[in-house]
């Protein structure tokens, strides 16, 4: 189970974020009237704080001294004491169905299949929202994120790939819709190459897992499977520079 217990990001919240001009969206850019719409999924959250994978609900209650962001220090808002989105004004104010206030921190297994003519596969799993995304998810408390790609990767695929080493090919701010002001996913992204492809089944909240061919470049890999889930994307494309 993902710490969210998650994947779609409540329409109904989410769907109340305004819209930010480019050249207002750095916190530095003067814009007295802002003054977004609040978003707590109170009853989700209320029930992360119960399982202790969420914070308070006052943020003030939160010691974010050892909270590191990849994106630098993080500012927190004098009154809310809640932290600033490091990408500037989300147009949403809150933390959605994000845990934690502040960095949400995730781990994302880029797993690429290499056949011996060269063709590649890489494998994704559907999340509940309908798009392709890696089988990544939350990490657990004291857990490390190259454990958590493991387990993800074993809960959302079922595929153990305990003999395969994995490295680290990125880490830092992902642009996945649940975002606000106040509360942000990071992610670490491992990746893992293989001369096989095993045989995915779907679990937890994954809705389909399977492999796809990756015909030259993401844009192609786009074609067959929609726009990659947040930033994934992206994380594919340094992906595949790096093997
Ligand atoms: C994305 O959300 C991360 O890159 C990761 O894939 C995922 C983690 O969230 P859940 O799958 O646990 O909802 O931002």
């Amino acid at each position: 189970m993902t710490e969210s217990g998650t994947f779609a990001p409540n329409p109904i919240g989410y769907n109340q974020r305004i819209a930010v001009p480019d050249a207002l969206v750095p916190w530095r850019a003067d814009y007295p009237s802002y003054n977004p719409p609040e978003f707590n999924d109170e009853e989700f959250l209320t029930k992360g704080i119960e399982q202790g994978w969420a914070d308070q609900h006052d943020a003030h209650l939160v010691d974010f001294s050892n909270r590191p962001s990849f994106e630098g220090a993080v500012l927190l808002d004098p009154t809310t004491g809640r932290p600033l989105n490091p990408r500037g004004r989300q147009g949403l104010a809150g933390r959605g169905e994000l845990g934690k206030w502040g960095v949400n921190n995730a781990a994302d297994p880029v797993v690429i299949a290499i056949d011996p003519s060269g063709i590649k596969q890489i494998l994704l799993i559907q999340r509940a929202n309908g798009q392709w995304a890696f089988p990544g998810g939350m990490v657990d408390p004291g857990e490390l994120v190259t454990a958590t790609a493991r387990r993800e990767l074993r809960e959302e695929a079922n595929i153990e790939l305990n003999d395969i080493v994995a490295r680290i090919i990125t880490k830092g701010y992902v642009n996945d819709p649940r975002n606000t002001d106040n509360a942000w996913m990071e992610t670490v992204a491992s990746l893992f190459v293989l001369d096989f492809t095993p045989a995915p089944k779907h679990g937890d909240d994954a809705k389909d897992a399977k492999w796809f061919n990756i015909p030259s470049d993401l844009k192609s890999l786009e074609g067959q499977t929609g726009k990659l889930y947040a930033s994934h994307g992206d994380i594919l494309t340094l992906a595949l520079a790096q093997i």
